[in-house]
């Protein structure tokens, strides 16, 4: 069972966030650190810590989190420009948070690699 963290804070609306989209299996909100004119983070509302905890009971979920994402684009404008998805995992890959998210990253030319 994934730990209780801020995201699930944000989720049943303990600590603020800015809320751009909800429905019944995620929500999306601005990051508060942006690295990109438009920063949001998509996430599932079921707490998966990590990547290494998507299995096949669970993965209907990430992909949900890109059927969102795609929807965002478009309604931000930004689908035909494009626009970064980045989803860290553990130490290595810079996880910060431990509830799966996605980073939905727009507004600039991206440079690669992104090191
Ligand atoms: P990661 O490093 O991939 O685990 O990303 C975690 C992101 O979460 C990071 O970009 C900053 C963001 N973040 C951390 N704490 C908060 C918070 O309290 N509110 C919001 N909106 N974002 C947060």
């Amino acid at each position: 069972m994934a730990e209780d963290t801020l995201f699930s804070k944000i989720i049943r609306r303990e600590i603020p966030a800015d809320i751009v989209y909800e429905d019944e299996l995620s929500l999306a909100f601005k990051d508060i650190n942006p690295q990109a004119p438009v920063h949001l983070l998509i996430i599932p509302k079921q707490a998966i810590a990590t990547v290494n905890d998507v299995n096949e009971d669970n993965a209907h979920l990430v992909g949900h989190l890109y059927v969102v994402a795609s929807k965002l684009a478009s309604q931000y404008g930004f689908a035909k420009d494009g626009y970064r998805l980045v989803m860290n995992c553990n130490e290595d890959g810079g996880q910060t948070v431990y509830h799966l998210h996605l980073h939905l990253l727009a507004g600039k030319a991206m440079g690669w690699p992104p090191y």
